[in-house]
């Protein structure tokens, strides 16, 4: 097992991946920028080692920083936490040439999956389903046209590089297509460096349900079953939970199936989710693979037993799983509730000085925030300050239990989300599980009126 580990990341996910550390017995080195000296992951770890200025781009984003503060400290791996530098191949190389494990996937699977036109490929082959659409990158309005002739509008166009949401256009005409089409070839160029877009059929009111996978080097993998995120703004998680309310056992059984065979195809190790859409029929299609842990794996965690992070650090350390599919057992419902520093209906951020936290607590209740009375939340990054995750035998007590934590949460100084949440968890559709990923969109444009 490794000695020391470097945490290229801040935040909640630094804090979780430090007690992670700690748990495992491993030494563990925070990095922190200038607006971070007094951060809650800075205080945890054994080492901090400061890498730069306030702005991402000069101290979590520099990887000639994060390479030095590894080396000063003698770290042996690096854990990229999510976003920043999480699904960087480049980073990831160069963290291997360097001697030093990266705590993630192969920077082989990375390219794969973070190209898209790439990824939807190696699916096809594995025969994961992917959404009718072109074979391919779209270079020409007259292919695009063509593309379209098969599969009827609405479309959506989207960048080969982007994902997340990022560098989308969705065209519901010939008149706006060819436009359309260029705007986001050059936005895509801009943006990613690479002007690569492919057309899908736009799904119209899909949920948005994602595979939990987790491999090792010695050849074994396994999924972790689904989770429902479908509760979304702007490409923006709000809530998510575990399993899927949707579902039918047979249903499951068939995307788990699917993210298993989307995960060999590229001989994944480590945490990684599978994302698909499904239509109300329960047909489902790939959408993309995140090789990274994600923000929401603490539902997955409850459900199953299985600590993720972890894994994550003993699968890069060589370790087999210690076990196999048939003991992972889905057992009751997790939810999670996302705390964000930002106004509860406008969505406007609100950094500052938390002038009281007070964390709920109780029975099945966790946790997961860098947040303490006093911290200066700073206005450089995500607004994003924790996590509310609620575990209890079935759904509709799952949601009780949250919002009796929901209740206790008590956030003064900045102004925070919770109360969206509150109103969310009474919202019957919301409570009757009868959602797609346009269900808060929609709620928050009706309630403004
Ligand atoms: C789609 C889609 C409908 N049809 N693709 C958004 C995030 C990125 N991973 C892909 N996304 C979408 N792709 C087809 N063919 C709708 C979305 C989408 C979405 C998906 C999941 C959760 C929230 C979303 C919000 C807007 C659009």
């Amino acid at each position: 097992m490794f000695h020391k580990i470097l945490i290229a990341n801040r935040g909640e996910i630094a804090v979780r991946i430090i007690r992670a550390c700690k748990e495992l017995g491993i030494l563990s080195v925070a990095v922190y920028s200038e607006a971070d000296r007094d951060s809650m992951h800075a205080r945890l770890a054994d080492e901090s080692v400061c890498i730069g200025p306030a702005a991402s781009a000069k101290s979590y984003l520099n990887i000639a920083a994060l390479m030095a503060a590894a080396e000063l400290t003698d770290a042996e791996a690096i854990h990229p936490g999510f976003g920043f530098l999480a699904e960087n191949a480049e980073f990831a190389d160069i963290v291997i040439e360097s001697g030093l494990v990266w705590i993630g996937p192969t920077p082989e699977s990375m390219r794969i999956m973070g190209d898209k036109v790439t990824a939807k490929k190696k699916m096809e082959i594995a025969g994961v389903p992917l959404v009718p659409g072109s074979d391919g990158a779209v270079e020409t309005i007259e292919e695009a046209k063509a593309v379209v002739k098969k599969s009827g509008f609405p479309i959506i166009i989207k960048a080969s590089a982007g994902g997340g949401g990022r560098g989308m256009k969705i065209v519901h005409s010939e008149a706006s297509l060819a436009n359309a089409f260029s705007m986001c070839k050059t936005e895509a160029g801009a943006a990613f460096g690479d002007e690569t877009v492919f057309i899908e059929k736009f799904l119209e009111e899909p949920r948005h349900i994602e595979v939990q996978v987790l491999g090792d080097t010695h050849g074994n993998l396994i999924h972790l079953f689904e989770r429902e995120c479908s509760m979304q703004r702007n490409n923006q998680k709000v809530l998510e939970e575990a399993p899927s309310p949707y579902l039918d056992s047979e249903t499951r059984e068939k995307i788990c199936a699917a993210g298993l065979a989307a995960a060999r195809a590229v001989n994944y190790v480590g945490a990684g989710t599978i994302e698909f859409l499904m239509n109300s029929d329960k047909s489902f299609y790939f959408m993309e693979m995140n090789t990274r842990i994600q923000v929401e794996h603490p539902v997955t965690e409850w459900i199953t037993g299985v600590d993720l992070i972890e894994w994550q650090i003993r699968v890069a350390a060589g370790d087999k799983l210690d076990f196999t599919q048939d003991n992972i057992k889905i057992k009751g419902h997790a939810i999670e509730c996302r705390i964000n520093a930002e106004h509860p209906f406008k969505f406007t951020p609100s950094p500052g000085t938390v002038e009281l936290y007070h964390a709920p607590g109780g029975r099945s209740v966790r946790v997961d925030s860098h947040l303490y009375t006093g911290y200066k939340i700073p206005p450089h990054y995500d607004s994003m300050i924790g996590k509310i995750i609620t575990h209890a035998r079935d759904r509709k007590k799952c949601i009780r239990r949250m919002q009796r934590a929901m209740d206790e949460l008590v956030i003064l100084g900045v102004t925070t989300n919770q109360e969206l949440h509150q109103r969310l968890l009474a919202n019957p559709g919301f409570q009757k599980a009868d959602f797609n990923i346009h269900f808060l969109e929609k709620w928050l444009r009706q309630m403004r009126l």
